[in-house]
């Protein structure tokens, strides 16, 4: 068999890098990790990722694949044999995590920023917003234990890494998610309980310190 080579380029508090760690987790898929300081970006990203020159890029046998929803979808396709799809097999079924994955790629990040960046008003505006789209999305759980149902989908693995961010949202906007949707925090827990996701998370109170320092740095 020829030896594959996979290697997570990745700064270690990124929601969409931990996203990809639990991919290659789930699957079994031995790689490297190689940590990208983003105040100091190496040569090496901007080959790996010309058109963003963002984390996290897989390498996998030297070509590289960038996104993170775009990545889920390759480890997917390349490691079919290996443990469970993260895509259901029928395609209106597909098309809905799709539409979930995406909807929540779009909305969550630029939103939960608006909570610990923002102040006022703003911040207000945040907190509405997040609690909004989390709202949505723990409707769509239902009775099963995971979106992608007795498995972690392509919409948990999408969704879980940004529970290491709720303490952070919540110490910033004062306000409890899990008393306003317990369900999704029911369903947080239980994916922390696999062992793909509990070591592919970052320690919240690591994110709260970063993310302090972070706004600090960005107000110089
Ligand atoms: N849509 C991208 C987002 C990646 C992204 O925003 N990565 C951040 C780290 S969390 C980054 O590399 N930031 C560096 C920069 O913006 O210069 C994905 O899903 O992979």
């Amino acid at each position: 068999m020829v030896k594959e080579e996979v290697v997570l380029v990745n700064f270690w508090s990124s929601p969409f890098g931990s996203r990809v760690k639990i991919a290659l987790e789930e699957k079994g898929i031995p790689y490297e990790y190689k940590e990208e300081d983003l105040f100091n970006k190496s040569s090496f990203l901007s080959t790996i990722n010309p058109v963003h020159n963002k984390v996290p890029v897989l390498v996998h046998n030297q070509k590289p694949v960038c996104e993170s929803l775009n990545i889920l979808e390759y480890i997917d396709e390349t490691w079919t044999d290996l443990s469970h799809r993260f895509l259901p097999s029928d395609p209106h079924q597909r098309a809905l995590a799709r539409f979930w994955a995406d909807f929540i790629d779009k909305e969550l990040y630029e939103s939960s920023k608006k909570i610990y960046r923002g102040i006022g008003e703003e911040q207000v505006i945040g907190k509405n917003e997040v609690l909004r789209i989390l709202k949505l999305v723990e409707g769509e759980i239902g009775d099963k234990p995971f979106f992608g149902g007795d498995n972690l989908g392509l919409v948990d693995i999408t969704l879980i890494p940004f529970y290491s961010r709720f303490y952070t949202w919540e110490t910033f906007g004062k306000f409890s998610i899990e008393e306003e949707c317990p369900n999704l925090v029911a369903w947080a827990k239980r994916c922390l309980q696999k062992e793909s996701v509990a070591k592919s998370l970052p320690d919240p109170i690591k994110i709260y310190e970063f993310i302090l320092d972070l706004n600090k740095y960005l107000a110089k």
